[in-house]
């Protein structure tokens, strides 16, 4: 298994969790780029937003659940954004489907 994100899943890298379920998991971002921003994780290995199918995007839709609930446990009202970068273009770094949520600052739209 080479992927960070699953190994993090693992417990095998060290990870800063907030929430985990038997589909999903959430965890801090090391590198936050906000006051709040944590990554939404499934567990089965996607390796990006491309390879998202009518049989396997059921996560999806839980994890947008789950986001609602976890940015509401952190208090950071109805306001906050969820990045998926697809592609070294877009700025992907980790070949695991992840969701970023930023929030508590002002986003600059267009982003970069
Ligand atoms: P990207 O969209 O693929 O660039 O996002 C990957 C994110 O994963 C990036 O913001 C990293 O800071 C973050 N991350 C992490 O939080 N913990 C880790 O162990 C690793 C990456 I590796």
């Amino acid at each position: 298994m080479d992927c960070l994100f699953c190994k993090i899943i693992a417990g095998e890298i060290p990870s800063n969790k907030i929430y985990e379920d038997e589909q999903c998991y959430a965890f801090y971002d090391i590198d936050p780029q906000a006051p709040v921003h944590f990554l939404v994780i499934p567990k089965e290995h996607i390796t990006g937003a491309n390879k998202i199918t009518e049989k396997n995007s059921a996560v999806v839709g839980h994890i947008y659940a789950v986001i609602a609930k976890i940015t509401k446990e952190l208090g950071t009202g109805d306001d906050y954004r969820v990045v998926s970068n697809c592609g070294k273009m877009a700025g992907q770094t980790v070949g695991h489907l992840h969701f970023h949520v930023l929030a508590k600052r002002n986003l600059a739209w267009p982003p970069g």
